[in-house]
């Protein structure tokens, strides 16, 4: 898995049930992920993650025209990761929709603390291979993947980590469908626990 990386999607409060923009069972990706986080580890591999990072005012929110329940506001705790993911201490973690009119649904829109994009960072890294789980699977999961895949990675969705908002029924499965027609592969942990070095 030489040029691997574990991308850790919007796993944070207010997408975990008792958020502001609860997805269903969003907490379950917690445990599974935190596995893939082990297994990456283990393989001396680095683990990114994102998270939505929007102003108050943002335009993203119904309040101001958007079509989303306020959420994951700047330093409040619902932006916060959900307190069950075990992040390694060296994570380099991407913040999105931070301007006042994007809405920030892909990992590829963040930047890191000194301002560097998530495809410049993985690139200077030799990442050219990432492993994609979090949420939602119909939103910033999708939009992440699809950019990946536009921008030259191969991308890997880890069909176990991943929980969708759902709007219509139905929409988690069409995205996973666009993702696999797009180009992306998909696994579970437990197939990737049987990977050799
Ligand atoms: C997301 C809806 C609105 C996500 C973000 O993280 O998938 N979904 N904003």
């Amino acid at each position: 898995m030489k040029g691997a990386a574990l991308l850790i999607v919007d796993v944070q409060n207010d997408f975990c049930p008792g958020g502001s923009l609860p997805v269903a069972e969003g907490d379950e990706v917690v445990p599974v992920l935190n596995g893939y986080v082990t297994l990456f580890r283990a393989k001396g591999l680095p683990v990114f993650a994102s998270r939505d990072w929007h102003q108050a005012d943002s335009r993203h929110f119904r309040v101001n025209g958007g079509i989303w329940p306020v959420h994951c506001v700047q330093g409040t705790d619902g932006a916060g990761f959900h307190p069950g993911l075990l992040l390694p201490h060296d994570v380099v973690v991407f913040s999105k929709g931070m301007g006042p009119g994007e809405e920030g649904y892909s990992s590829f829109d963040g930047v890191d603390e000194n301002g560097i994009p998530l495809s410049a960072f993985l690139k200077k890294k030799g990442v050219e291979n990432i492993f994609v789980g979090g949420l939602a699977t119909d939103y910033c999961v999708r939009y992440t993947v699809l950019d990946g895949l536009a921008k030259g990675f191969a991308v890997t969705v880890l069909v176990d980590a991943i929980r969708g908002v759902n709007l219509e029924p139905g929409d988690s499965e069409e995205a996973v469908r666009e993702m696999v027609k797009a180009g992306a592969f998909l696994a579970t942990l437990e197939c990737l626990e049987g990977i050799p070095q």
